[in-house]
Order: C-alpha cells, then sequence, then structure tokens
C-alpha cells in the first residue's frame, strides 16, 4: 500500500505541476512558429508588447505556439509586411492603420485630425462597432484585423526652428505617412509634406532630406528622434492607433483552438499595451527635454486655427465618399462624450 501511495505520489505531482499544459494539449493546437513583424525598437512600447504577446501565446497554448517577434521593420516596412501577410509569407504584424488605406479606403477616416478628445474615447470608439467595422472588411482582402493598440497623439518634430503658429511649417519638409489625408492636411498647413516609410525616417532626418516628422512622443523616445531633431511642439493633432493583423490564408487554416487562443492572447496584449504606453508617455516629455530639445505646447487658439485651415482636407475627405463614414464615426464618438 505504501508502495502504491508512493508511486501515485511520484505520478501525480508532476502531473499537477504541469496541469495547464496538460488542459492545452488536451485541445487541438499544433506545434507552430509564428513570425510577428514590427517597425518600431525592441524597447519601445510596441516592442513591450510584442513580447507581452508572446508570452501570452506560450502560457496558453503550453508552449506550442511560439511567437517570434522581429523589430526594427527587419520583415520590412509597415506595407511590405502587410503584403506578405495578404500573400502568407508571414504569419503577423502590428503596424500603422493609416498604411492599410491602399487596402481598405475606409481607414483614411481615423487619419482625419482632432477627431479624439482623449484616449477614453478612442478606446471606445476602436473597440466598439465602428472599430470592428472597419477591421472586418480587411477579411475580403486577405487580412484578420485582431485588435488596435494605442500608438497615440501625434506631435511634431524639427530641425530648423520652433513651431508656436501654423506658419512655423512654411516650407519645413515634413515626412508623413503614406497616406492621402496626411498629405493634405500638411501640405493645408504650409508644410511639404513628404511620403515615406517609417522604416527610412531616421536617416531622412540624419541627412536632411527631410527637416521634420510627427509621431508620438513615447516614439520620438525609443527612435532616438531626439538625437536628429531639435524642436517637438505638442500638437495632438491626430489619435494614432496601431492595428494587430494576421495573414487570413494562415490564420483560417488554424483550428478552433489555435483560433482562441489568439484572438485571446489578442485582447490581453491590448489591455497591455494601452495601460503601458500611456505610463510611458507621461514620462517621455522630460525624458525628451533632458536629451536637448527644446519643447513647446500649442496654444488653443492656434489649435484652433489648424482646425480652420485643416477643413479643406476633411472636406476632400467627405466628398471623395467619406462623408457617411466620418459622420458614423462623429455620431460614436458624441455618444461616448454623453
Ligand atoms: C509612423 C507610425 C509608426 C508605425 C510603426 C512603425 O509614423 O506612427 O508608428 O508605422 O508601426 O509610420
Amino acid at each position: 500500500v505504501l508502495l502504491a501511495t508512493g508511486l501515485a505520489a511520484a505520478i501525480l505531482a508532476p502531473a499537477a505541476a504541469i496541469l495547464a499544459p496538460v488542459a492545452a494539449s488536451a485541445q487541438d493546437i499544433k506545434p507552430r512558429l509564428i513570425r510577428f513583424g514590427y517597425g518600431l525598437s525592441e524597447s519601445s512600447n510596441q516592442g513591450r508588447a510584442v513580447k507581452f504577446f508572446v508570452e501570452e501565446m506560450s502560457k496558453r497554448s503550453g508552449g506550442k505556439l511560439k511567437v517570434k517577434g522581429f523589430a526594427d521593420a527587419s520583415l520590412g516596412s509597415d506595407i511590405q509586411m502587410q503584403n506578405a501577410l495578404i500573400g502568407g509569407a508571414q504569419e503577423m504584424m502590428v503596424g500603422s492603420t493609416a498604411t492599410l488605406v491602399g487596402i481598405v479606403k475606409d481607414f483614411a477616416v481615423f487619419d482625419l485630425p482632432f477627431l479624439f478628445n482623449n484616449e477614453q474615447e478612442a478606446d471606445a470608439v476602436f473597440d466598439g462597432p465602428f472599430g470592428q467595422k472597419l477591421a472586418a472588411k480587411l477579411n475580403d482582402k486577405g487580412l484578420v484585423g485582431l485588435v488596435y493598440w494605442e500608438n497615440g497623439f501625434r506631435n511634431l518634430t524639427n530641425s530648423k526652428r520652433p513651431v508656436e503658429k501654423v506658419e512655423d511649417l512654411k516650407g519645413i519638409k515634413l515626412r508623413v505617412m503614406q497616406n492621402p489625408v496626411y498629405i493634405d492636411m500638411f501640405n493645408g498647413f504650409g508644410a511639404n509634406a513628404v511620403p515615406l516609410s517609417f522604416s527610412e525616417l531616421f536617416t531622412a532626418m540624419e541627412t536632411g532630406t527631410v527637416d521634420g516628422q510627427e509621431n508620438p512622443v513615447t516614439t520620438i523616445q525609443s527612435s532616438k528622434f531626439y538625437e536628429v531633431q531639435k524642436y517637438l511642439t505638442i500638437s495632438k493633432h491626430v489619435y494614432s492607433p496601431w492595428i494587430v493583423l494576421a495573414s487570413k490564408r494562415w490564420y483560417d487554416g488554424l483550428s478552433n483552438d489555435e483560433r482562441k487562443i489568439i484572438n485571446e492572447a489578442a485582447v490581453a496584449s491590448r489591455d497591455f499595451e494601452r495601460k503601458d504606453s500611456r505610463e510611458a508617455s507621461k514620462q517621455s516629455i522630460a525624458y525628451l527635454k533632458d536629451k536637448g530639445m527644446q519643447i513647446n505646447e500649442l496654444s488653443d487658439a492656434e489649435l484652433g486655427r489648424m482646425r480652420e485651415m485643416v477643413k479643406p482636407a476633411m472636406d476632400k475627405f467627405a466628398a471623395d465618399g467619406g462623408a457617411d463614414l466620418l459622420n458614423e464615426l462623429q455620431g460614436e464618438i458624441n455618444k461616448v462624450r454623453k
């Protein structure tokens, strides 16, 4: 009896210790290697959230779903990766929605300036029916939009002069994302908008191909833009999301159990990423000041002028078939505001 009890204990103890993997193996999960590409550095908010996703996937699949993160656009720029996902040559990525407009035009609605007043409004819209409806439009195009992460409110930097009023942008060669709304918006402000992929941006600023760019403070910090940019203007002109994408071709070949794990890990990564990014962004201004950047905030009066100046770009978007979409989005934001 003693022997039997000892044996049972010897067998049961390790079994209990590996209970989670046992539960996972009862599901239909195959060992897989999932390549997850992204454009920012490993130490950025994007990189930290990818790492979180990697760990969640491993935990939830008993180590079977192995995600490998590829930082610094080492698998390609956002647009190149989107195409690799569509073709099935890469499994997952995270990147800007702004570069998806060549695939689903409607995403341009998120590039219009001064829509959201704060992150809570953005969360509600992106996670709500509006954000989900747009993500679903990717399915026909070979992509699965899993969750939105926060990139953040975008601010201006340049190497020429402090931007205190819109006129200060005149003649500044400003890199923008490859997206018509951004081009129209910044040309409207008097800058020379230069569309360029993010992966080419640092060198373009270093060599003087462009004078400035616009991105959230977290990115200005993690991509070391302070090394090549002297002036930071807090303008918060657009709230920019990231979207976690999967290759539809690949995703459709997964089991239900595998898809469930991916979907749930993606939601967990979203919650982690937003919290982490928001905490990080609170430290960024002080960090950038310390690195020698000269920082100013745009006054409300000046922001008001910018809203006026950007009206033609908004009207163009509406006239181009975006009117209903913009109304719908504004309606959704108003619901949250009430
Ligand atoms: C940009 C975006 C970037 C993203 C990133 C590389 O300026 O703000 O954050 O494209 O995924 O291009």
